[in-house]
Formats: C-alpha cells, structure tokens, sequence
C-alpha cells in the first residue's frame, strides 16, 4: 500500500515512522511519504490561506497549492490510464473533517484493500470547497470523521486512521488471530483480560479462567462481551444482527434482559 499525507504541519507525522507502522515501513509492506503543502506555493511568504468569501470568522485554505501538492503524489496519465483498463480504481483522497462520514472499523477493513491512499489535512475553517470538486475528477474523494467533536486539524485525525487501516495490511500485524477477537471486528466490544500473578493486590482472576474447561472459558468470554456491549455501548447491541445467534448467546442476552424479535436485539421493557 503505498500513503501520501499533505499536510502544513509535517513534523506533527514524524511518530508514524515508529512502532507498528514504522516496521511496516521498513518491511516494504507499505510506503508512506509526507508532503509539505506550503512546498506547493509560489508567493515569497508560502501563503496557504486567506479568507473566507462571504465573511465570517477564520480563513480558509487556498485552492492552488492544494492542487499542485495533489497533482505530485498523481501516478503519471500513463500509468492512471493503464490501472483504469485493469480494472483498477482511482487512489482514494481522504479529507479529515469534522464534517465528514464517521471513520469505522469497517471503513478500516475496506481502506485496508486499496493501493494508494492519500489524506488532505486541512487547517483554519478548512479547504476551498472547489479542491474537492476539481479532486473528484482523479480521487475517490472521501470526507471522513473521527467522532462528533473538533479538532484542529486533520493531523491528529490522520494518526488515527492511518494506524487503523495500517494494521489491517496483510502482514503488518504479525498473528491474524489477533486481529479477528478485536473489538468492533464483530461489532461487539473485547471481553477483559488477564495475566499473572492470579491474585494481586486482592484482587483476583475470575475463575474460570483458572479452570482449562476451554468450552467454558468462551462461553464466559462471550458472556463478558455481551455484558460490556450492553453496559458501556447499547447502540451497538441495535445494530447487531442476532439472526444465527445460538441458543446459549440467547440465554445469555436474555440474562442480561434482551430478547430476540426478527433478527434483532430487544430490550425487555422490564429490564432495569
Ligand atoms: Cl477527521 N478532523 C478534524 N479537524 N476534526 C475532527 C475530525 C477530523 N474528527 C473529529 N473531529
């Protein structure tokens, strides 16, 4: 997979070359460049914004060096030409942007397939709208969300998402097992767990665990996921699809004071 990052804060990336990403950096799983957008200006000052049309409070970035830094991480015409008859799509341009579409871990996964990802950092009140209209024509162009609160600029967002996606690369993350019992894989919440010493501080390892019944320690585990779903994120649980859920995930949802109803997770009216 190959990452491009514009951004007017380049330094802010430096930590993606350690850890996780970083080896996967060196392993040639995937390369990652960051571009300084103001390297895109021509003025003396390297202007990269001014304000708005129409008033109102910040400034907004400036089109041109957005689409001079977005044309030099563009493949040559040859080569977009040649992916576009192998059935290859266009490289996905993501915008960090409190307004964009909630990043998931789904998106993650999808992301995770493509060949070429390039994220548009965007600082003051954002970028000129037209840089997205002008990046539809050669991106797949994603406005993209971490959460519903503001940050100051896509950096951080950037972090996050690449660190996300990153991971899911085939090779990357060296046990795929780890991978599947995660949380949000399955759209529930991990269940806890535990290392030695089995009582430390009085405080002690649930049971089960201690036990080597593997058939009971998942049903435990199950249990535990379900439990933490429920208490800490019920809105996953509205979404979850309960259809081929087994008779003893039933009884364990029913514990909790959830029953089945066309393939769907319902709340008892009772339950506290
Ligand atoms: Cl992706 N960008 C910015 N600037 N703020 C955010 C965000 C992204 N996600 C939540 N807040």
């Amino acid at each position: 997979m190959r990452i491009d990052v514009v951004s007017i804060f380049p330094e802010y990336l430096e930590p993606l070359k350690l850890s996780l990403i970083g080896k996967a950096r060196q392993d040639g799983l995937l390369s990652l460049d960051v571009h300084d957008l103001r390297d895109f200006t021509t003025d003396r000052h390297r202007t990269v914004d001014d304000t708005p049309y129409g008033g109102g409070a910040g400034m907004v970035m400036k089109p041109e060096p957005w689409a001079q830094a977005l044309e030099s991480v563009l493949p040559p015409e040859a080569e977009r030409g040649a992916a576009e008859t192998a059935g290859d799509s266009r490289p996905v341009l993501i915008v960090p942007s409190p307004a964009g579409a909630r990043f998931t871990q789904a998106m993650a996964y999808e992301l995770a397939e493509e060949e070429h990802l390039v994220f548009a950092c965007g600082r003051y009140e954002g970028i000129d709208e037209r840089v997205l209209d002008w990046s539809r024509e050669r991106f797949d162009v994603r406005p993209v969300s971490l959460g519903d609160y503001v940050l100051n600029g896509g950096e951080v967002a950037v972090m996050a998402m690449v660190e996300a996606i990153g991971r899911l690369v085939p090779g990357v993350v060296g046990n795929a097992e780890s991978l599947i019992e995660e949380s949000h894989s399955d759209g529930l919440l991990e269940y806890p767990v535990y290392t030695k010493p089995s009582s430390w501080r009085e405080h002690e390892v649930p049971e089960v665990l201690l036990s080597g019944n593997h058939g009971k320690i998942a049903r435990w585990r199950r249990h535990q996921q379900f439990e933490r779903t429920a208490e800490r994120r019920p809105d996953l649980l509205e979404e979850f699809d309960a259809t081929a859920l087994p008779g003893a995930d039933r009884e364990a949802f029913a514990q909790l004071g959830y029953d089945v109803v066309d393939g769907r997770l319902r709340r008892r009216p009772e339950a506290g």
